[in-house]
C-alpha cells in the first residue's frame, strides 16, 4: 500500500511536529549519496489497552549503538524520542502501526566524511501489514538462497542498521523475486546460512532450535532475542550461536523467520526442497501463536516488553 492510501498526517523531525508533507531533505544530503543513515523499525500492536509498542526500548537503545561506528551524534535522548513517538502514534489516531525512526548525516557539503553536516532524525508511522504476503503466516512461503552472499562483518559493522547496508538486501531479496520466490536467503562470506534480508532466521531440528550466532555477519534481531527467550520459557533448548551450513536448510525439520516486520513466518520450500511436510510446522506454530499472544497482550507475562500509547 502506498502512503497515498493511508490515514496519516504527521512526522517527527528533529524535535518538531511536521505535517507529512513538509518533512522534507535537500538531495544533497550526505546520507542519500553514501548510504549514511542508520534505522530502526519497530511494531506497535493494538491491545486491550491500547497501542502497544513492542521493545521499544531495545530499538532506540539499538538506534544508538548503530549510530557509534559513524560517530553521529544523536542530540536527542531517550525520553524525549520516545515521547515523540508516543504522541506521533496517538496524533494520527493509530491502532496498530509500524514505527520507523532514522538518523542521518543531512546537508552541508559532500564528499564521503561527513565533516560538519549535521545529523538529522527523523520519526514516523503507518499501517504496515504482513511483510511477506496475506497468507504468509498461515502457510509460510517459498524462499531461495541468494546468489548474492552477505558482506561480512569485517568489512562493514552488520550490527549496525545502516542504511547502505541495505542495497544487499535489495539485490538478494528481487533476484528471489525475480525467480518466482517470496524471499532470499542470504549466506555470509564463508558460505554459511547468515539471515533473510530482512530477517533472522532459526531452523528447527529433533525438537530443538538453532539459530547463527552473532559472529555469523546478522543483524542482532529483537525477535531473534524475543523467540529465543518465548522458546526456552516454553521449554525448548536454542542453540543461539549456531553455525548452519546451507546443507542443513534442506534437512531440517523446520525452518522459519524473524523480524519486526515479518513477525514470525515460516519457510515450507528453500530452492524448491520441500522443508518438513511442506507448511508451517508443529514447533514454528507454537512459537508463532506463543509470539502474537504476547504482543497482543492476551496475556500479563512479559509486561517489561511493553510501551503503551
Ligand atoms: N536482519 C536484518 C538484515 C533486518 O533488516 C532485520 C529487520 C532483522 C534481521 C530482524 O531484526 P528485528 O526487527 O530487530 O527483529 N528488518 C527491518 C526492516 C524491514 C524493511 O523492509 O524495512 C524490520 O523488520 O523492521
Amino acid at each position: 500500500m502506498s502512503f497515498d492510501e493511508m490515514d496519516v498526517d504527521t512526522i517527527w523531525m528533529d524535535g518538531e511536529f511536521l505535517d507529512w508533507d513538509d518533512a522534507q531533505i535537500h538531495v544533497l544530503t550526505h546520507g542519500l549519496h553514501y548510504g549514511t543513515g542508520i534505522f530502526e523499525g519497530a511494531r506497535c500492536y493494538e491491545t486491550e489497552r491500547g497501542p502497544a509498542i513492542f521493545r521499544w526500548e531495545e530499538h532506540l537503545d539499538r538506534l544508538y549503538e548503530s549510530a557509534k561506528p559513524y560517530e553521529m551524534e544523536i542530540d536527542h535522548g531517550h525520553e524525549e524520542l520516545t515521547e515523540a513517538t508516543v504522541e506521533l502514534v496517538r496524533r494520527q489516531d493509530l491502532a496498530s502501526c509500524y514505527i520507523r525512526p532514522i538518523a542521518f548525516y543531512g546537508y552541508r557539503s559532500l564528499g564521503v566524511s561527513p565533516g560538519d553536516c549535521p545529523t538529522r532524525i527523523a520519526i514516523a508511522a503507518w499501517p504496515w501489514g504482513t511483510y511477506l504476503g496475506e497468507e504468509a503466516l498461515e502457510e509460510g512461503i517459498d524462499v531461495m538462497v541468494s546468489s548474492w552472499r552477505k558482506h561480512s562483518s569485517s568489512q562493514i559493522p552488520t550490527n549496525a542498521k545502516t542504511t547502505g547496508l541495505y542495497v544487499n538486501s535489495l539485490l538478494a531479496g528481487e533476484e528471489a523475486r525475480r525467480n518466482g520466490y517470496a524471499e532470499a536467503i542470504v549466506l555470509n562470506k564463508e558460505g554459511q546460512v547468515a539471515e533473510g534480508p530482512g530477517e533472522n532466521i532459526f531452523l528447527v531440528r529433533d525438537g530443538e532450535l538453532f539459530t547463527p550466532g552473532l559472529s555469523q555477519s546478522i543483524l542482532d534481531g529483537i525477535t531473534r532475542d524475543t523467540v529465543i527467550q518465548l522458546a526456552r520459557d516454553l521449554g525448548y533448548t536454542v542453540h543461539d550461536q549456531a553455525t548452519i551450513s546451507r546443507g542443513e536448510l534442506n534437512t531440517a525439520d523446520e525452518l522459519f523467520f524473524t523480524g519486526s516486520a515479518a513477525e514470525v513466518t515460516p519457510i515450507r520450500r528453500v530452492d524448491n526442497v520441500t522443508i518438513g511436510d511442506g507448511e508451517r510446522g508443529p514447533v514454528t506454530e507454537e512459537i508463532q501463536s506463543r509470539f502474537f499472544e504476547v504482543v497482543e497482550r492476551r496475556t500479563d507475562e512479559y509486561e517489561e516488553w511493553f510501551t503503551y500509547v
